[in-house]
């Protein structure tokens, strides 16, 4: 209701006083979004006609920036890994028997060649078109086991502007992590499909004609060195770059004690030894754990199986789209 009032009030408006109340009515829906809750479909079909109404009212600022992954790759500090393998686009069933089945961890490429995101989200207009005048969390700080990290809500265009368009950022890295954007803002998803690859179950043989309800696709967006460290999730993965590229580092969980989990509750998926930079006096059982690595370019998707280890670094801007199931 308090977002229709602020629509009404925005007719009869200055185009100014018409853009803050657009804005404020904006910001209320995306509130209430991310809070969660009953009115999500009423609140994402508000935004969307706000969005809308906003664009036609703002002036647009163009920005000639294309996200290409740079042409080198820097020097790497800490452990090196054994190379993930890298297969193009096999089969469902090789996937779940070779990989799926046995909890291995692979890079797929070839597989999203035709998802409208490679090339539509190498454009910073374009997703300033969608997404631009929408609240987004922003994660402040270098990673999130550091003291000095914090999360922060902020505008979509404020946080390309401060963190992703500048060489760097003179206080703090900002990341738009595991956010669920394309709940917020469904035509994102129009971009990008859910790879067949999710249907794999450890219930039941693969069935191509199911639905799966229950992937939860979160997007990654951010400037070069953004670090996730190194920790788990407890389900299936496939962590997809769409653009930029990542360093990605993974352990088997049956090295979990090596890897000295953090004992508070809400770390314990956490690990204390940090493998860009690992000391071996504090943490002597983790000299010479096995490794893997790859770098993940953009169209490749990396299989990350429940509970395995893994530390994650961008070495350009990088946007990349999760599936968990
Ligand atoms: O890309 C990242 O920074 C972390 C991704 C991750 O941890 C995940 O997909 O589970």
């Amino acid at each position: 209701m308090m977002v229709l009032a602020k629509i009404k009030l925005s007719l009869e408006l200055t185009n100014q006083e018409r853009i803050c109340k657009l804005s404020e009515a904006l910001k209320a829906a995306d509130h209430g979004l991310l809070l969660g809750g009953e009115l999500r479909n009423e609140l994402t079909k508000t935004a969307e006609i706000l969005t809308l109404q906003l664009s036609k009212c703002n002036s647009k600022k163009i920005f000639d920036n294309i996200l290409e992954p740079s042409s080198s790759l820097p020097e790497f500090c800490g452990i090196r890994g054994d190379l993930i393998p890298v297969l193009s686009c096999p089969s469902l069933e090789t996937f779940y028997s070779d990989y799926f089945k046995p909890r291995k961890p692979v890079v797929l490429k070839d597989c999203i060649n035709h998802w409208p995101a490679l090339s539509k989200w190498k454009d910073i207009n374009y997703l300033l078109t969608k997404a631009g005048e929408r609240t987004v969390p922003v994660e402040l700080g270098s990673k999130y086991d550091d003291s000095e990290w914090s999360q922060k809500l902020m505008n979509f265009r404020q946080f390309v502007e401060q963190h992703i368009l500048v060489t760097k950022n003179k206080n703090e890295t900002g990341y738009l992590a595991q956010h669920q954007l394309f709940l917020q803002i469904p035509e994102l998803k129009e971009d990008i499909r859910e790879p067949e690859f999710c249907c794999c179950s450890d219930l039941k043989e693969t069935n191509l004609n199911e639905e799966n309800e229950d992937v939860d696709i979160n997007a990654w967006f951010g400037p070069a060195g953004t670090v996730s460290p190194l920790h788990f999730d407890p389900k299936h993965n496939l962590l997809t770059q769409i653009v930029g590229r990542k360093r990605i580092i993974l352990y088997d969980p049956k090295y979990s004690d090596r890897l000295r989990p953090y004992e508070t509750k809400l770390l314990n998926n956490t690990a204390q030894v940090d493998p860009e930079s690992p000391d071996y006096n504090k943490f002597s059982g983790y000299k010479d754990t096995p490794a893997l690595e790859t770098i993940l370019n953009p169209g490749e998707m990396l299989y990350i199986p429940p509970t395995w280890w893994h530390h994650v670094r961008s070495l350009d801007i990088s946007f990349s789209v999760s599936f968990w199931w």
